[in-house]
């Protein structure tokens, strides 16, 4: 059992450093969710280990086979608390128009009373567990300081592995650092001598965020983003509005080190929706022979100018939380390697030796699988056997290819910045933007067909600026006027990233993907490298630089593939240019002006 401390309204202050805000903050928190305990976490072995028999105990957990799976577990979610749910994530600014028109806006006042309606007794029959985190290497300038309180140990033992979990936290906010309050239930008291579920949870969701406070709200939900909060709500969503406050950016990207054949190493972010491939990307196996990728993350990226006046970027995150459908030795074997071991599955398949398997795993199903919803799994049906947004959590350090410098306080300078999205036609395989403006009108105007990470119907496309509309905390025109100003700031003082835009996924007329993708993107890198490094052309057109060639060597790929790769089709271009001015035009005034220009000038290009 986990260790419980007597509520703090009644409990003496033990020898643990307890800021007296967080702790005030604490006694709020008991008094209105009225648990029946509280557990100051640590982060420690130790403490996991007693999270996880607690859970093992409640059949949260599933042991998976100790010798296909070691020291790893499967967790099933109810069917209805499966994904992010953007129509019930909230930004609570004191006026509309700085939540702007892409978010969901709530007065700060009246979500606060429906929280605390809807919080009373909450976690009656519950743990209430204090996590002090650190988003950031302890100590670094760009590090920020977060405190979650939730009733869930999955909760609990997933930010173990995906943040760094640490009672020195609590030493620097008592020492003044500010932090972020996450504030977290189920929303599922348990009455006495009831039995638990697997996993409690409640039809009633927010995922509510007061950027002015700094403060998240979160109530109803245990998965992913809506739960994990130091991830999509902290390093996205509040930082995003500390970080234009405080003159840095706080991005969705991937963080990735390349090395190229003759050892000149560089660092890469780039910034692709949800489930789009950031994970198989950060670890991303070239096929070409001499290049190396090394990760230092795969999801989020903070990027500051350092005091050289080099944009330098760090992974606030410690761990993976990634899609697992898909994943397979074939696509992503640094990943498969990562999973075999010490890995907590959500929602992936039960196979009757006590191993996961998920679609795309291996080309076929085993047999007699149990499904994520723990039923026999039929193949003829064409039910999925894992959830398509099933996941795996597992520590940075578990990946093969993790970067020396994952944990450098200083973070690593950017070289290059990559856009892109999930496009069956319009964006060429790669292009390079002429200028930085130029470049955050390419990340203003990205646009993504839909997954299963998020809520609506697959495949239908849907304008994602930065990959950041569901995670920016504030207007996203005035978010597009940060990326500006950066650009000014790093123009007058350093060496400027160079901005890319890049589509795996192209598909030819009977709907099959032209790009081989995975590994094979290492021909895109090994030219945007090369542009880094001035050595090749390329060829203008009205939506940036395309390359006159690419390194196709030992791949085949026919010559009218290769062309439709690397080339625009101008009427797919204007219509899509008109659907992208129809989407910036509801930022209205708050549209940079400099984006207008871009749109302008793409206009005139396109009709030379
Ligand atoms: C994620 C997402 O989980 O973007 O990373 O949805
Ligand atoms: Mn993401």
């Amino acid at each position: 059992m986990p260790m419980t401390l007597t509520p703090p309204t009644t409990s003496p202050r033990t020898e643990e450093p307890r800021p007296v805000d967080v702790l005030e903050w604490v006694h709020e928190a008991v008094a209105l969710l009225e648990p029946d305990s509280v557990t100051w976490c640590d982060g420690s072995a130790a403490e996991a280990q007693r999270l996880t028999d607690l859970m093992v105990e409640q059949g949260t957990l599933v042991s998976l086979s100790s010798t296909k799976r070691p020291g790893s577990y499967l967790v099933r979610s109810e069917p209805t608390d499966v994904a992010r749910v953007e129509s019930r994530t909230f930004i609570c600014s004191s006026h509309p128009e700085d939540a702007g028109p892409t978010n969901n806006w709530v007065d700060p006042t009246e979500m606060r009373e429906t929280l605390r309606d809807l919080s009373r007794g909450a976690m009656r029959g519950r743990t209430l567990y204090v996590v002090p985190f650190s988003m950031g290497p302890l100590g670094s300038p760009m590090a920020r300081s977060g405190v979650q309180i939730t009733d869930s140990p999955y909760v609990v033992l997933s930010l173990h592995m995906m943040v760094r979990v640490s009672t020195k936290v609590l030493d620097a906010i008592d020492e003044g650092a500010p932090w972020v309050k996450c504030l977290h239930t189920v929303g599922s008291p348990l009455a006495e001598d009831a039995r638990d579920e697997a996993w409690p949870c409640n039809d009633t969701k927010y995922i509510s965020h007061f950027p002015e406070t700094r403060e998240i709200w979160s109530f109803g939900s245990a998965y992913g983003g809506n739960a994990l909060l130091p991830k999509k709500a902290f390093a996205l969503r509040i930082a995003s509005v500390l970080a234009r406050e405080e003159g840095w950016m706080a991005e969705h990207m991937l963080l990735v080190k390349i090395t190229s054949p003759q050892g000149k190493s560089y660092t890469v972010v780039a910034a692709f929706p949800s489930a789009c491939g950031k994970t198989n990307f950060a670890m991303m196996q070239p096929t070409l022979p001499g290049w190396r990728v090394e990760t230092l993350g795969d999801d989020i990226a903070w990027l500051a100018p350092g005091s050289d006046g080099r944009l330098r970027a760090i992974n606030p995150e410690a761990g993976f939380f990634g899609v697992a459908p898909g994943t397979s030795a074939a696509t992503n074997p640094v990943a498969m390697n990562m999973l075999a071991s010490h890995t907590l599955f959500t929602n992936v398949a039960h196979t009757d030796d006590g191993d996961v398997w998920w679609e795309g795993m291996t080309p076929q199903a085993p047999d007699n699988l149990t499904t994520w919803a723990g039923s026999p799994h039929s193949a003829s049906t064409g039910e999925s056997a894992a959830h398509p947004n099933a996941r795996f959590t597992v520590r940075l350090e578990a990946c093969a290819s993790l970067a020396p410098e994952w944990d450098d306080p200083e973070g690593v300078p950017v070289d290059a910045i990559i856009f892109g999205g999930r496009r069956s036609t319009t964006m060429p395989l790669v292009l390079e933007a002429r200028d930085w403006n130029h470049g955050v009108f390419l990340g203003a105007t990205m646009a993504s067909e839909k997954t299963a990470a998020a809520e609506g119907a697959l495949g239908e496309v849907r304008r994602d600026p930065f990959a950041m509309l569901p995670f920016c905390g504030y207007n996203m025109g005035d978010y597009m006027q940060n990326w500006i100003d950066m650009g000014d700031r790093l123009r007058t003082v350093g060496r400027m990233p160079r901005i890319f835009h890049v589509n795996w996924f192209l598909k030819d007329s009977d709907g099959r993907f032209i790009w081989p993708g995975f590994g094979e993107n290492s021909r895109v890198v090994d030219w945007i490298v090369n542009r880094l490094e001035g050595s090749v052309a390329a060829e203008p057109s009205p939506i940036g630089w395309l390359p006159k060639s690419l390194n196709t060597e030992g791949l085949d790929i026919a010559e009218e593939a290769l062309e439709a790769l690397l080339s625009v089709d101008r009427d797919l271009v204007r219509q899509d240019l008109e659907d992208a001015e129809t989407f910036l035009a509801q930022f209205g005034d708050r549209l940079p002006a400099r984006i207008s220009e871009e749109l302008r000038a793409t206009r005139e290009r396109l009709s030379l």
